[in-house]
């Protein structure tokens, strides 16, 4: 223990022995208060997650003084922690929190230590989460633990598990192997194991495995780990917090004052609830009733209500396109592009979708891999664009062989993987290391999603295709902004984004743009004749990397909904607050405040589209798309096509279809978006 010299330890045991005579050199907290709680935890990284954040704040709101000692090795599993114990090995930081909330890391600490540095009125054991669905990885050690610790603490002290949890569903972690990669496997394992060894030593549970599965089974779904298993820095943290709290206290956690950084008031509830039920319920997962007023709730959440009714959509007044915030008329296209576009650009990056930076200083790029394709009649080219030694994106690109001269392309983003875009083996996969930081992926099959890249028709037509993979800029889950390239743009000790900084679907843009980079330097693609094209989430990206980057000669929306084509102001099927919730990394912070209160919104979507001027965009919908509002993106074209009209612009510069069939993006559609290429990226 480094900071007590051993000479010192005679004195120290003293200390310990009369602990009304100040510790000298041990750390006994003499602040604290005859009802203070103190805590141990022997874990890992797990039990850093569960007690070292928000734990003391909660119980602070409550009134109560908690201390806490989490003795830390990474990824410690039980067996290590009893063969260091019986050799008395001083291998853990003993991080301790003290009375006053300050944590203080003491290197080189033994559990014999630890046990002797408090009068702890709990001690807490886990297991490592990559075998704690595994019974025979808790015996013997675990009775040898407790029956060490007991010999070494006060009789009064209680013996706890912390149940770990189980991994997300597309988690990368090489433990999973453990339980078939099944998150139900692991969490049904894990309620037994657990259950079991807390039945056996009679030790009271802490079920943080069962808030975190609650929690998943709720809007909030997977955005609870921040790389697949650790917990979110924000969200995470907070809800095994929350249960560790009323597992402590036996007193419920909702409703407690306590309000983590960075969450809102949705999640932060949310938290409490699901750790309550957790604990009221610790073997099951608890389907948590936000409809029913006689929940545990507090009341505070607000379920999602979801509209599909035509004539239960409100009554709206869409903002004039053409007046300026100051309520000035727009009265020349000059007056359009350079007052009222800057301004509604700006008002869009700082209130829905977050500023990006623009291009980094020392981005390099190489060509990983390049070869024929299509029977020759296309060139594969695969190049690796570096934002940092460790963060690139991988960018597949199909040229057609024989063209006259740089060809025109489009560029979307796919959601699953290069490889997935086309059954061409040469297709590069992640390596091992890079999708690991992805934290929550799972390799697809080849050419799984080729029907939505008709690469023949695209290349036949003199076309070239621009993909890559959304996790190479941000993986597209919450997990606190803690990976992709969003930290690229934090300040020193910034550890999470302004609320006008960029949210998920702005850096994905901003990946579009830099992929724009690229290719201005590559002699086979026309950079200043690319589409920006994306279905869906991607569709909503795409038409906000046209919006801000005018280097996009075009931008394709197909079926974006919420967030892309469709007007907020209708609120008919995918409203901001069910977008939010469970794409809570989709947007920036300042987005939240309209929530439930759409009308003071200083836009809306069609605005967004009218930035596109004087390039080509077209927007389509599909009929049975009732999420993403079809109706809602028609006539928020519409409202674009006006500001067109008013810029003097042909109408063939704006096209719209709806086909028939659900959310997806077909033949069909491509067949169209060729077309309207055709017309304009071609030349003639
Ligand atoms: C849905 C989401 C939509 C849309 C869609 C997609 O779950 O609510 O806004 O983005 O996903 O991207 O397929």
């Amino acid at each position: 223990m480094r900071e007590t010299p051993k000479i010192l330890s005679a004195v120290l045991a003293i200390c310990l022995l009369f602990p009304a005579i100040p510790a000298l050199g041990g750390r006994h907290d003499q602040s604290a208060s005859p009802d203070t709680l103190r805590l141990l935890c022997i874990g890992n990284s797990f039990s850093k997650d569960a007690v070292e954040q928000n734990l003391h704040e909660i119980a602070l709101a409550d009134g109560h003084i908690l201390i806490i000692g989490n003795m830390y090795i990474g990824g410690c599993y039980l067996e290590k922690h009893w063969m260091l114990a019986e050799r008395d090995s001083a291998a853990y930081s003993f991080r301790k929190i003290g009375a006053d909330g300050v944590l203080v890391n003491h290197h080189d600490t033994s559990i014999s230590q630890a046990l002797a540095d408090e009068p702890w009125d709990v001690v807490t054991f886990q297991q490592s989460s990559g075998l704690s669905g595994l019974p025979e990885s808790y015996e013997p050690w675990l009775t040898n633990l407790v029956k060490y610790a007991r010999k070494r603490i006060p009789r009064r002290c209680r013996i706890m598990l912390m149940q770990t949890w189980a991994y997300a569903s597309n988690a990368t972690n090489q433990f999973y192997g453990n339980y078939d990669s099944s998150q139900q496997k692991m969490f049904d394992a894990i309620c037994k194991t657990y259950g079991d060894a807390a039945r056996k030593h009679r030790l009271g549970l802490i079920p943080c495995g069962t808030a975190v599965q609650n929690s998943r089974h709720t809007f909030n779904r997977e955005n609870v780990t921040r790389d697949g298993y650790h917990m979110h820095k924000w969200f995470g943290r907070y809800l095994v917090a929350c249960t560790f709290y009323e597992a402590l206290y036996k007193q419920s956690v909702v409703g407690n004052g306590y309000r983590p950084p960075h969450l809102g008031e949705e999640r932060t509830d949310l938290a409490q609830r699901c750790a309550h039920a957790a604990c009221e319920h610790p073997g099951t997962v608890t389907q948590i009733d936000f409809d029913n007023p006689s929940d545990t709730s507090n009341g505070r959440w607000k379920p999602v209500q979801v509209n599909t009714d035509p004539s239960k959509v409100p009554a709206y007044t869409l903002p004039d396109a053409l007046t300026m915030q100051d309520g000035h008329k727009v009265t020349t296209p000059e007056q359009w592009y350079s007052e009222r576009r800057p301004e509604l650009l700006e008002l869009f990056e700082t209130q829905m979708y977050g500023k990006a930076p623009g291009r980094l200083e020392d981005m390099e790029w190489e060509i990983a891999e390049e070869g024929p394709a299509l029977d020759g009649k296309a060139l594969r080219r695969q190049v690796r664009i570096f934002f940092t030694k460790n963060k690139y994106v991988t960018v597949l690109i199909y040229i057609p062989e024989g063209a006259d001269g740089p060809v025109p392309a489009f560029m979307g983003m796919n959601f699953e993987g290069n490889a997935t875009v086309s059954p061409d083996t040469s297709i590069l996969y992640p390596e091992p290391e890079h999708a690991k930081a992805y934290g929550i992926y799972k390799e697809q099959p080849r050419g799984n999603r080729a029907s939505r890249w008709p690469l023949e028709d695209i290349i036949g037509r003199g076309y070239g295709l621009v993909t890559f993979h959304t996790s190479d800029i941000d993986p597209d889950f919450d997990d606190g902004f803690g990976n992709g390239v969003t930290p690229l743009i934090y300040r020193k000790g910034q550890v999470y984004p302004e609320p006008d900084q960029w949210g998920t679907l702005s850096a994905w843009a901003w990946g579009m743009s830099r992929v724009l980079d690229y290719l201005e330097t590559d002699p086979d693609v026309d950079a200043a004749r690319v589409a920006a094209i994306g279905h869906s989430r991607l569709g909503k990206t795409a038409l906000l990397a046209a919006a801000r980057d005018t280097r996009f000669a075009m931008a394709i929306s197909n079926d974006s909904g919420c967030g892309g084509a469709a007007l907020s102001r209708r609120r008919y099927g995918e409203t901001l607050r069910s977008i939010t919730g469970t794409f809570p990394h989709w947007f920036c912070g300042n987005f939240f405040k309209y929530i439930d209160n759409e009308d003071s919104l200083p836009f809306d979507q069609h605005e967004f589209l009218a930035l596109i001027a004087p390039r080509p965009l077209y927007v389509a919908s599909a009929e049975n798309d009732s999420w993403a509002d079809p109706v809602g993106e028609r006539l928020s074209f519409q409202g674009a096509q006006a500001v067109y009209d008013f810029l003097g612009l042909d109408r063939s510069l704006t096209r719209y279809h709806i086909r028939e069939g659900a959310h997806g993006i077909t033949l069909e559609d491509w067949k169209h978006y060729l077309d309207f290429a055709d017309d304009h990226l071609l030349k003639h």
